[in-house]
């Protein structure tokens, strides 16, 4: 089904993903900032990217690093000034970048003024914006460890956090804090900002009384009431969501919904996976039927789909997947060339473009991530795990395994910054930084730029029909894209060296990680390629 023009102009979206924490520090504090990204852009632009989803950039106590915002309508003083973010909007736009803020309306920070106040008493206008009860109404756990309802001695009850203490949820049943968080999307798109992603979406309506923790009785109002309004109506919107059933979607994502334009849900990433923390290879043949379960459902009702493999929630999908080490390049390319030459719109998490792996980190003294801490506590206090067993855990599943400072050059501080960084730099990043890989014969960089570019010029990629090649046996991701008589086919090996056979035969490759000019024939490893076919 083709997709309406709306979603039709997003799917020629190629969105980068920036942790401003990590991606590039301008005034040697350690810490990533505004003005390192505008220093940044057109390396960005160089790779094809239009569009950047920046994580939570507003003033912030860091409990969850910006995930607990105290001010949604200024900057972090780390990250600059309003002044810093005006200059970058207007760089952006010079350049025909779109800007994508991420957006937290589930909770904020503690340390925002409706906390302070709400925490005050119950005579106070801000009493109602959070979830306040005289004892726990459940044993609710809070998804950074310990129990999800923390006692405050001033108020004198108890008030609902689902991540860490520092993150009260809001209480969305309020219509002042509807109104308060249209103010806060109303300001920024003043501001000329172009969407939004929005984390947990699928929190923001609860029913504490009935137990329902997430994608409760007026979720969907309250998602329309901060996009489907005229001022709204233009946005790109991503919302983080836990939904997988299609019809749901639909109702998340419908064209004359008025609520988000796509979701980020992760079904195709959990790979079979028993929890984040288990040590587990994961399958491509899992991630591929997935993929392609998703693909379908989403083409044939019309809905846009999300492409992406990582986040700063998630250690490298390389090193989960694939081979980071000996085929570091191969699987980067092969699996960036499976998923980017699909349906959707492209998501790229900043290190993706040079295959930069998960990070590996010797003591837990290295890790900052709220989570990950908490996790490991748990596992040593409540499980019993050694520190040691404790430690590789974290390490196979840690967020900060994603968001080392970004690797620019193999210098000591990997050119991120001239001091301490605020997360140790990655151990690899002599190894893999930008420097090296634009220096390399085979640069990751340079697939990305030639694969975003075959996208761009093709309609087949972003408006064809997709049709899936590869039988659910084999170890291979093949599919054809057709639009307008014009079929392309895509062909990413998995881990086995093997002969592929076509079913129809091709030019020579317009795109190969590794220099083919047969389409099929023999395949190395985690070798892939894109050819039109001969009709
Ligand atoms: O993450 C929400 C969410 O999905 C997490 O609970 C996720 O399961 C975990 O982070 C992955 O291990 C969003 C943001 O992406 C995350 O960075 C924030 O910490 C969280 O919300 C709270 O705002
Ligand atoms: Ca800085």
């Amino acid at each position: 089904m083709q997709l309406c023009k709306k979603y039709r102009d997003f799917t020629r979206m190629n969105i980068y993903q920036i942790y401003p924490r990590s991606f590039m520090d301008s005034n040697g504090d350690g810490i990533g900032d505004l003005q390192g990204i505008i220093s940044k852009l057109d390396y960005l632009q160089e790779l094809g990217i239009n569009a950047i989803w920046m994580c939570p950039c507003f003033k912030s106590p860091n409990a969850d690093n910006g995930y607990d915002v105290a001010d949604y309508c200024d900057i972090m003083d780390e990250f600059g000034t309003m002044a810093d973010m005006d200059e970058l909007i207007a760089e952006m736009h010079s350049r025909g970048m779109k800007l994508i803020l991420d957006l937290v309306p589930n909770h904020t920070s503690n340390e925002h003024k409706w906390f302070r106040e709400s925490r005050k008493g119950k005579d106070n206008p801000y009493s109602d914006f959070y979830y306040w009860y005289d004892e726990k109404p459940n044993d609710w756990k809070a998804s950074f460890g310990g129990s999800a309802w923390e006692y405050d001695e001033l108020r004198g009850q108890y008030y609902l956090h689902m991540f860490a203490v520092g993150q009260p949820d809001l209480n969305w049943d309020n219509p002042e804090v509807v109104k308060a968080m249209q103010g806060v999307i109303d300001f920024w798109v003043e501001k000329g900002i172009d969407g939004f992603r929005i984390d947990v979406i699928d929190l923001i309506s609860k029913d504490i009384a009935n137990g329902v923790k997430g994608l409760g009785p007026r979720l969907h109002e309250y998602i329309h009431d901060m996009f489907g309004r005229d001022n709204t109506a233009h946005l790109f919107t991503v919302g983080e969501s836990v939904v997988k059933d299609i019809e749901e979607m639909k109702r998340h994502c419908g064209e004359d919904r008025g609520e988000v334009s796509t979701l980020f849900q992760f079904d195709h990433l959990e790979c079979g996976r028993a929890d984040k923390f288990t040590p587990k290879k994961d399958s491509l043949r899992t991630f591929r039927d997935t993929l392609v379960y998703w693909q379908q459902q989403t083409d044939e009702n019309g809905l846009l789909y999300s492409l992406f493999t990582d986040n700063h929630d998630q250690p490298a999908f390389i090193s989960r997947a694939g081979n980071d080490r000996e085929l570091r390049y191969e699987t980067a390319t092969d699996i960036a060339a499976m998923i980017y030459l699909l349906k959707g719109v492209p998501f790229i998490y900043q290190g993706q473009e040079i295959g930069m792996p998960a990070a590996h980190y010797d003591n837990i003294d290295c890790f900052d991530d709220v989570e990950c801490l908490g996790a490991y506590r748990e596992m040593i206090t409540e499980k019993g795990l050694s520190e040691a067993e404790a430690l590789e855990k974290v390490n196979f599943g840690s967020r900060d395994n994603a968001r080392h400072p970004m690797a620019w050059d193999g210098s000591a501080k990997c050119g991120f910054t001239t001091s301490e960084p605020w997360l140790i730099e990655h151990s690899r990043a002599a190894e893999v930084n930008v420097a090296s890989d634009l220096a390399a014969e085979r640069s990751v960089y340079r697939f990305y730029q030639q694969l975003l570019k075959l996208r761009g010029e093709n309609d087949a990629f972003t408006d064809g029909r997709f049709e899936l090649i590869s039988k659910p046996e084999d170890d291979h991701f093949i599919y054809t894209r057709t639009q307008d008589g014009e079929k392309w086919a895509v062909i990413c090996n998995f881990e086995k060296d093997q002969q592929i056979k076509l079913p129809f035969d091709c030019e020579e490759p317009a795109l190969a990680n590794l220099g083919r000019k047969t389409a099929d024939g023999a395949y190395a490893a985690y070798e892939c390629a894109a050819a039109k076919v001969l009709q």
